[in-house]
């Protein structure tokens, strides 16, 4: 029995030992057992087959890097001095360093130094603190709906998770499971709420004829939408157009919404980028809040925090009373247990220390406001540079557009030609971070814009 366990052709001693001592031991206790129940099919075999050659994933396909973040990857392989990378959405200083606020060092010092802190598991729902400060955040201390004490808000795994929970919940227990996000979106939409077991449509957004918003389109596809749809709405700063409705527009959007019964969900990642203020940033989910109906938000404080690593955000659903809410905050705790149990605790704390301090929240507006300040020059510098070179083309997209973004407009082809010969690096579908540019580099990017155009058609 025991020449099973040989390994033909197996030259390596050491390892044949090792694979001997292994089987000895299954089959010492859990392998006698099952070969007992099936005796002509031992666990000796399989062990021996995995060991022999093929694996047992070999047939596993592998799958494309992700559009964004295969960005990255991509820039990181390249040795060129003059690389640049305009794919993730992630804050540079104009030296072109990730930048940590002053005021999240201060509340790290004072987390550290505060001995009665310590890293026991927070509940399910995450840091209660948090989670009350993120709801006043994004809808306004003096909102109805928290005052009303009718929104049951979870801390989760940044904004990506916050969606993530926010689908598996409406997956469980929403009587609609279409959706509607906006063409073109964040890459990650689809597959976030396809995965969760949504359906997804699109609903008409961008106008590359006008490099603006096709807001009739937009009505159009909203008012044909099955009464009771999911409808996920960029809260500002659209990635990746960087083309927000008005706040008109938005009236008009909430109106229809409401008319219909269709279910706004929120995707907040850049509250305070879009025109340095949280508060004005936040005004269309407002909107939809003071009309005393139901809503969803998906809070991030990657961009606006910077805590990008930390994986800090929150779900919020807005209720019609407050026994509905703690219903909602029952079932959403069960979402979250299997999957992963509860959220952590360090950058959640340091997000409640600045929001819960009056002088550590002014310093973070200050901060905010110079990041949201540096990107609309960037803004500025590029679009004077590119006419300044006599770009063809018109570029006054660029300093209509808000937020981190610029959809440039360039094609597949000009992104690519841009990265093989310049170095640059951005998403094929010609979104650049603005945020990852500086004064320095502007000169480089316009030379390599200025031959994308007129050396590929
Ligand atoms: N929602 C939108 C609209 C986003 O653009 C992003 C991030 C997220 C949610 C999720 O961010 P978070 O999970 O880190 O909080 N978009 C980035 C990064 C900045 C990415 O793709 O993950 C982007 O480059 O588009």
């Amino acid at each position: 029995m025991r020449q099973q366990f040989q390994l033909p052709g197996a030259h390596s001693s050491a390892i044949d030992r090792r694979l001997s001592a292994l089987v000895r031991h299954l089959g010492d206790s859990s392998a006698s057992s099952m070969e007992s129940q099936n005796p002509n099919q031992t666990i000796y075999a399989s062990v021996t087959a995995s060991f022999n050659g093929d694996s047992v994933f070999s047939n596993i396909v592998r799958a494309p890097e992700d559009p964004i973040l295969g960005v990255t990857v991509a820039f990181n392989k390249d040795p060129s001095p003059i690389k640049l990378n305009l794919g993730v959405g992630a804050y540079r200083t104009e030296e072109g360093k990730p930048l940590v606020l002053n005021v999240v060092r201060r509340a790290e010092q004072l987390i550290v130094n505060d001995r009665s802190r310590v890293k026991e598991y927070l509940p399910i729902t995450g840091l209660a603190d948090f989670n009350k400060f993120s709801a006043k955040l994004i809808f306004g201390a003096d909102s109805p709906a928290i005052q009303g004490n009718r929104v049951a808000t979870v801390q989760c795994l940044s904004g990506t998770g916050s969606l993530r929970v926010g689908a598996e919940f409406l997956a469980r227990h929403y009587h609609q499971r279409l959706i509607y996000i906006p063409l073109p979106t964040w890459g990650n939409h689809p597959k976030i709420f396809a995965t969760a077991g949504l359906s997804v449509k699109t609903y008409r957004y961008y106008d590359p004829a006008t490099r603006g918003l096709n807001f009739q389109g937009l009505l159009e596809d909203l008012g044909s939408a099955p009464s009771g749809a999911v409808v996920l709405l960029h809260a500002c700063a659209h990635n990746p157009t960087g083309v927000d409705p008005t706040l008109e527009q938005w009236e008009q959007i909430r109106q229809l919404m409401r008319s219909k019964g269709l279910l706004p969900f929120f995707d907040s990642a850049y509250q305070g980028f879009a025109s340095g203020s949280l508060d004005a940033d936040a005004q269309p989910v407002r909107m939809f809040v003071a009309d005393g109906g139901e809503c969803l938000a998906a809070q991030s404080y990657a961009k606006n925090m910077g805590l990008y690593g930390e994986r800090v955000g929150a779900l919020s659903i807005v209720c019609k009373t407050t026994d509905v809410a703690s219903r909602v905050e029952s079932q959403l705790k069960l979402v979250i247990r299997p999957m992963y149990s509860s959220p952590p605790i360090h950058g959640a704390s340091i997000v409640a220390t600045i929001l819960k301090d009056r002088d550590m929240y002014n310093e973070w507006t200050v901060e905010l406001k110079a990041m949201a300040d540096r990107i609309i020059s960037m803004r500025k510098q590029l679009f004077d540079a590119l006419r300044a070179r006599g770009t063809p083309g018109d570029w006054s997209h660029i300093i209509k557009q808000i937020g981190m973004f610029t959809f440039t407009g360039l094609n597949s082809e000009q992104v690519a030609f841009m990265t093989n010969e310049y170095h640059i690096y951005m998403t094929s579908d010609g979104r650049i971070s603005m945020a990852g540019l500086s004064s320095k580099t502007v000169p480089h990017l316009v030379d390599a814009i200025h031959a994308a155009v007129t050396r590929v058609v």
